[in-house]
């Protein structure tokens, strides 16, 4: 295996005038003519990549080249530099297999019709070419086949029966090509640009999906207004085009013009789909959109530095969200996720700088740091220069940029020329991985409080030592009536320690730390539970004041699961939660909801101690019993307050009031066995209450008859089967899961060849902690069988699970050891792809 290192980039000796596709559309045998005008650059051999390809013939200016510049198993064609003039066309014929692609990248088959996936390196598969982002041309492409649509980038030429020619005027790299041929239908409306452009919109979805793709289609249009509005971005072609498929690896994809998607993240109706679910196509058809200037226009120059296009554009989708709905909801959501899956990630084996410098296979770095860490750094720049400074640097990085193929020193030096200042220090953020951790000490004397802070990031792979950061530390203090004494101050850390101090203070005051999470760091101090409390009543930042109750149930939770008494604090403290919650349902739904099982071992082996997941189970089950019988009847009363009126609307308010009930539920199961849930399972209109209820009936054994009912009246919705098939292992008690996850396995309709059912059900025995860590190894084994199953099918999708294995290190010795062993089986298997040698082996080391 090949190791990349990003100091080994170098330009590519050849620029691309014009790229000129016709594809033949076979299901087996696809034929791919190629016409590639190149440019002499700079000196060296003209080398193409290609991978799978059965190659007809290749010319140079219509001289023959011999086949045997292709050797077997070879995925490069070196063309001497000796045999080039300074420009020439380069051309080829292919032949492809849509139909035998299970890998899902390249040009493959879904539900009969023909689509592709080309990021990061899925364009090699279709033919001979400079697969690399910073190769970037026009592309002129014929589609020749008997389906009724053909689509691929940019604007319609022509359109005839049998054959559509596409032209994208616009230059990019070969990752954002895309081509769909299939029996598709539109929904169709136009957006009509700032300058007046009118552009035509099309959401192509299968035949009878017309009715499901309409909420995809507002969102389209609310995130074209959006980006004109907020970074005075325009759409630049005629036409934008979105197609929903069944079989996809990833949520979703920007291809210029022509985004293709995960249908999950599409089709929606109030009976089959979730709040959640409305949420994420809102967020994700905005993230793809905002693609358009944010990884098209200016993309990435290597893959090392994907964090570029990613960071930067999930920050404006998060943006987004904020600015369409609850911004203090979503950014509590957004920590919540950030924590769940990037600190995981630098806290194991697979920790790596958002810009890493080596890899082995890029597709094993789509991650959680390069993402959703990708977008929190920006976050912090942007607090640090000011929504301006943030301003004037991205209108900077849009004129200097546009066509350009760019990196992380690019986005860096627009920065600090629109803005004047030194970055240098703040670029660790993209270079060094691991969560720095931030303790505070106080020191209290006549009226002025000192804060000492200090930071430290333990090492990860590869890097022992990790220098100082800049830590942008948004902090308030709040006085002991729970007033206000200071409001959010912006402290900047440049030094492993600091101190701070406030003068002029009449009473000791509560320091409400890390407002708006200002960094991505994790917080050591000493705070008792009286002024966690106090924060929790009475902050101003509704970040701060949710974290504050988070922290005093965690407390809570890691006594009772270490041995000892814990959460009569947070139960206490729930008191004022409940009272205030019709004000804000959504703020109360999220202080309701006790932290994770997951989070909750996190935590304890941060402390220094081995997590027991029963016990962890034991203990969240015992204090939401607590809760529930202290609070009954606060907590029905909120349930019924929050019964649905009126129509299903997906929006803010609606999903707030739904998330509330849910949460009011999951506790008062706990009393009545379930019979609420039964009650909301028979009566709900919409999916959001049908599943939530599903959920606690699972979860309190009482699940037959709506499992059965449930399957009967879904069973031809796959998008809703796959929710079936994850609630199950993932509500079922932990010491059955593992076996009925078995059992569920076994059925027909488990098509384990579907990306979104195999991480349905599989991944939702993983999130299940307790019964995928059960300390007998089954889950562990039941896991291994079914990655080593689905490797030689899509290995994408396989070393992408096998993340569930990452965090194995922090329990005791015979779980760790059983997890080993089933990881060193996954390494030995016959013919294991590069992306799941990759992952088993950094788990490993
Ligand atoms: N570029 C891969 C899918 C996405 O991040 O939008
Ligand atoms: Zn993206």
């Amino acid at each position: 295996t090949v190791t990349q290192y990003l100091a080994d980039w170098r330009p590519y000796p050849f620029e691309i005038t014009q790229t000129r596709l016709e594809f033949d559309i076979a299901p087996r045998a696809t034929r791919v003519r190629s016409q590639i005008d190149f440019r002499r650059f700079g000196a060296g051999d003209l080398v193409l990549d290609g991978a799978g390809l059965r190659t007809l013939s290749l010319t140079i200016d219509g001289r023959a080249l011999p086949l045997d510049l292709i050797r077997e198993d070879d995925e490069r064609l070196v063309i001497p530099a000796a045999d080039l003039p300074a420009s020439f066309t380069f051309a080829a014929e292919v032949e492809i297999n849509p139909e035998a692609n299970t890998a899902l990248e390249g040009l493959y088959l879904s539900g009969g019709m023909f689509c592709t996936q080309c990021e990061a390196e899925g364009f090699r598969h279709i033919t001979w070419y400079p697969d690399r982002p910073d190769v970037m041309a026009p592309f002129q492409v014929t589609i020749n086949s008997d389906m009724p649509v053909l689509l691929s980038n940019g604007n319609p030429v022509s359109q005839a029966p049998g054959r559509a020619v596409w032209q994208d005027p616009w230059k990019k790299p070969a990752y954002l090509f895309a081509l769909v041929a299939g029996d598709l239908r539109a929904i169709s409306d136009s957006f009509t640009t700032m300058s007046g452009r009118k552009v035509a919109l099309n959401v192509w979805v299968r035949p009878g999906d017309e009715g499901r793709a309409g909420y995809a289609m507002e969102s389209l249009i609310r995130s074209m207004k959006w980006d004109e509005e907020v970074y005075g971005r325009e759409y630049d072609l005629d036409v934008f085009n979105i197609v929903a498929v069944d079989d996809f690896n990833m949520g979703a994809m920007e291809n210029k013009g022509l985004n293709i998607f995960n249908s999950k993240l599409v089709l929606a109706t109030a009976e089959t789909a979730t709040d959640d679910d409305y949420e994420r196509i809102e967020a994700v058809i905005g993230h793809e959109y905002f693609h358009n200037w944010t990884g098209n226009r200016i993309t990435c120059r290597d893959w090392f530095q994907l964090c570029l296009k990613e960071g930067l554009t999930v920050f404006r989708d998060q943006q987004f969200t904020s600015d369409m709905r609850s911004a203090a909801v979503k950014r509590i959501r957004d920590v919540q996720t950030l924590r769940a899956r990037q600190f995981r990630e630098d806290a194991g084996p697979l920790a790596h700088p958002p810009r890493p410098d080596h890899y082995q296979e890029i597709n094993n770095f789509y991650t959680a740091t390069v993402y959703e860490k990708g977008a929190e750094v920006i976050g912090m720049l942007k607090r640090l220069v000011g929504d301006e400074g943030y301003r004037a640097a991205l209108d900077l990085y849009f004129d200097r940029h546009d066509g350009q193929a760019c990196t992380i020193e690019d986005w860096i030096a627009v920065f600090q020329d629109a803005t004047g200042r030194d970055l240098t220090q703040f670029k660790r953020w993209y270079t060094d991985a691991g969560t720095p951790r931030l303790t505070l000490s106080e020191d209290w004397a006549e009226g002025r409080l000192t804060l000492n802070f200090s930071q430290d990031t333990a090492p990860t792979p590869g890097q022992a030592d990790k220098p100082a950061r800049v830590i942008p530390i948004a902090l308030g203090l709040i006085g002991p009536n729970g007033d206000e004494v200071l409001p959010t101050t912006v402290l900047e850390m440049t030094e492993p320690s600091q101190s701070f101090s406030f003068d002029g203070l009449g009473a000791r005051p509560v320091v409400s730390l890390l407002r708006g999470f200002s960094a991505p760091v994790t917080v050591s101090r000493e705070i008792c539970a009286t002024e966690q409390a106090l924060l929790l009543a009475h902050d101003t930042d509704p970040y701060a004041r949710w974290q504050a109750g988070h922290d005093l149930a965690l407390d809570g939770l890691i006594a009772r699961a270490t041995g000892h008494d814990g959460g009569e604090e947070f139960n206490r403290a729930l008191a004022g939660v409940l009272t205030d919650a019709t004000a804000d349902p959504a703020f109360a739904a999220l202080c309701l909801v006790l932290p994770g099982e997951e989070e909750i071992a996190t935590t304890i082996a941060a402390r220094g101690a081995i997590p027991d997941p029963d016990a962890i189970h034991a203990a969240r089950r015992a204090l939401m019993l607590d809760i529930a019988t202290t609070h009954e009847r606060a907590l029905a009363r909120l349930y019924d307050a929050m019964t649905q009126t009126g129509d299903y609307r997906p929006d803010a308010e609606g999903a707030a009031r739904r998330s509330l009930r849910l949460a009011c539920l999951a506790y008062l199961s706990r009393l009545d066995g379930g019979a609420r849930a039964e009650a909301l399972y028979k009566s709900a209109t919409n999916m959001t209450e049908r599943q939530g209820a599903l959920e606690q009936l699972i979860a309190t054994g009482r699940d037959k008859d709506a499992l059965a009912d449930f399957a009967a009246e879904f069973g031809g919705n796959r998008l809703v089967m796959d929710k079936w098939f994850m609630v199950q292992p993932l509500r079922t008690a932990p010491g059955n899961a593992v076996a009925r996850t078995r059992e569920l396995a076994a059925r027909p309709d488990f098509d384990w060849k579907n990306p979104n059912r195999f991480r349905a059900l599989i991944g939702g025995l993983t999130a299940n902690h307790a019964a995928f860590h059960a300390a007998d190894g089954s889950g562990y084994d039941f896991l291994a069988e079914w990655l080593m199953r689905l490797d030689p099918v899509n290995p994408q999708t396989t070393a992408r699970m096998c993340s569930a294995f990452e965090t194995i290190s922090r329990y005791d010795s015979g779980r760790q050891a059983l997890a080993r062993a089933a990881l060193v089986r996954i390494a030995a298997l016959p013919g294991l792809s590069r992306n799941t040698a990759e992952m088993v082996t950094r788990i490993l080391a």
